[in-house]
């Protein structure tokens, strides 16, 4: 079973002036359908190709690095699309609110954790709030297409919010000031989505 691009849950200028339609058209059209022909094809008449991403991802350490650059990709950029709206930004409320308060002590020393974490990450990368295996909320990055899903990943749990900070996410509106798109991302953040993720991986 070959897996789909998704559409974008809204339109290409929907995230402007944060994110442009341009980058926004190259980075889903191209580099993400890219990721998931690229997975088909590698996962094509093996195993892999009766599991789901989850699980694909889970084992991902014997799979090569076609399954996991493209695997990670395909899973990474779903996510990305979906924790971000033209309707996002602010701040969450109720039990994620509560969580990110405890773990973190307040919103503020969560995006400083968050917004450090992207602009550290060397390279092309993620940066991840996770929900970990005990439980708890968990901040890291990962370098290229790998993710937390993965069982090569240092920290490892369930994605529940991600920023993308390959160039290709940013250089055509912000060039190399990667903390302004950090910064700008926060105002399209789609928390009702990352609430959704967070009580489901609870
Ligand atoms: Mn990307």
């Amino acid at each position: 079973m070959a897996f789909t691009l998704p559409d974008l849950p809204y339109a290409k200028d929907a995230l402007e002036p944060h994110i442009d339609a341009r980058t926004m058209e190259i980075h889903h059209d191209k580099h993400h359908a890219g990721y998931t022909s690229n997975l088909n094809a590698a996962i094509e008449g093996t195993p892999l190709a009766n599991q789901t991403i989850e699980e694909i991802l889970a084992g991902v350490s014997g799979h090569g690095a076609a399954v996991q650059n493209n695997g990670g990709g395909f899973y990474n950029h779903s996510l990305f699309w979906q924790i971000m709206s033209p309707d996002g930004g602010g701040e969450p409320s109720g039990d994620l609110a509560d969580e990110i308060n405890r773990k973190f002590g307040s919103f503020a020393e969560f995006k400083d954790a968050f917004s450090r974490a992207a602009k550290t990450q060397f390279g092309s990368g993620w940066a991840w709030l996770l929900v970990d295996k005990s439980g708890q909320l968990a901040v890291t990055n990962t370098p290229n297409q790998d993710n937390p899903l993965m069982d090569i990943c240092n920290v490892k749990g369930t994605p529940i919010l991600g920023i993308d900070v390959w160039e290709h996410a940013y250089y055509l509106n912000y060039q190399n000031r990667r903390p302004d798109y950090v910064e700008a991302f926060f105002n399209v953040i789609n928390w009702n989505e990352v609430t959704r993720r967070f009580k489901a991986a609870k």
